[in-house]
């Protein structure tokens, strides 16, 4: 099997839901550190020509998008697996999910988070009123449920942990949210499971 390489940082979310998804398929894998300025370089622009990590280089193939990542790397390492289920409504619900993924986590958590610890120039107020309508949503599908999809977890779920979890670091208290709360440690629960490395705690909004 050809060494997989996995182009990214630490702190991103975007790249930890690779990680998670790579170290619970037991998957060895070469951690490439791609800085905000090797981005930009026309050597990062060749894999993938949005600038964005992760970037995942498997031989031939060279992918950038997290969650189009996360659905390569199941079907082709662990096909008939929990982690991508087969059938036609589980398969829709599970993209379902990786779309709030792509939307309301990045334009409401997530962009928070990028805010307060990295200065990016995103609008707080609008970061916040889109967490302010998606968390509850988000707690209400979880009560009764263990996972977004099926019992068990799968990469939607993946997908989705990263900047909920990191909610308190964009200033976004998660207290009000039990359900949301048992789901994150069921996550961190499963094998293989490693967090990102904390950052400071600015003052906490409930929302
Ligand atoms: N839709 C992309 C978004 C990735 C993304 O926003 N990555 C950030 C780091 S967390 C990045 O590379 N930002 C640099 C840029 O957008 O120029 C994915 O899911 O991979």
């Amino acid at each position: 099997m050809p060494t997989l390489k996995l182009y990214g940082t630490p702190l991103s979310g975007h790249v930890h839901r690779v990680t998670l998804l790579l170290r619970m398929l037991n998957l060895d894998h070469q951690f490439i550190e791609a800085g905000a300025e090797f981005r930009q370089s026309p050597e990062f622009l060749r894999l993938n020509p949005f600038g964005q990590i992760p970037v995942l280089v498997d031989g031939d193939v060279v992918l950038g998008d997290s969650n189009a990542i996360l659905v390569y790397l199941a079907k082709t390492y662990a096909p008939d697996s929990q982690w991508l289920p087969q059938s036609a409504v589980d398969a829709a619900l599970l993209q379902q999910w990786l779309g709030k993924a792509a939307g309301e986590i990045r334009y409401g958590v997530a962009s928070a988070r990028l805010i307060k610890q990295f200065g990016t120039p995103e609008d707080y107020a609008s970061a916040l009123k889109v967490a302010a309508r998606f968390l509850p949503q988000l707690e209400q599908h979880l009560q009764g449920r263990d996972f977004l999809v099926t019992a068990q977890a799968t990469v939607a779920d993946l997908a989705c942990y990263t900047y909920v979890a990191r909610a308190p670091e964009g200033g976004i208290a998660l207290t009000a949210f039990p359900a949301i709360n048992q789901w994150l440690q069921r996550i961190e629960a499963l094998p293989g499971f490693i967090a990102t490395p904390p950052l400071p705690l600015p003052d906490q909004i409930n929302l």
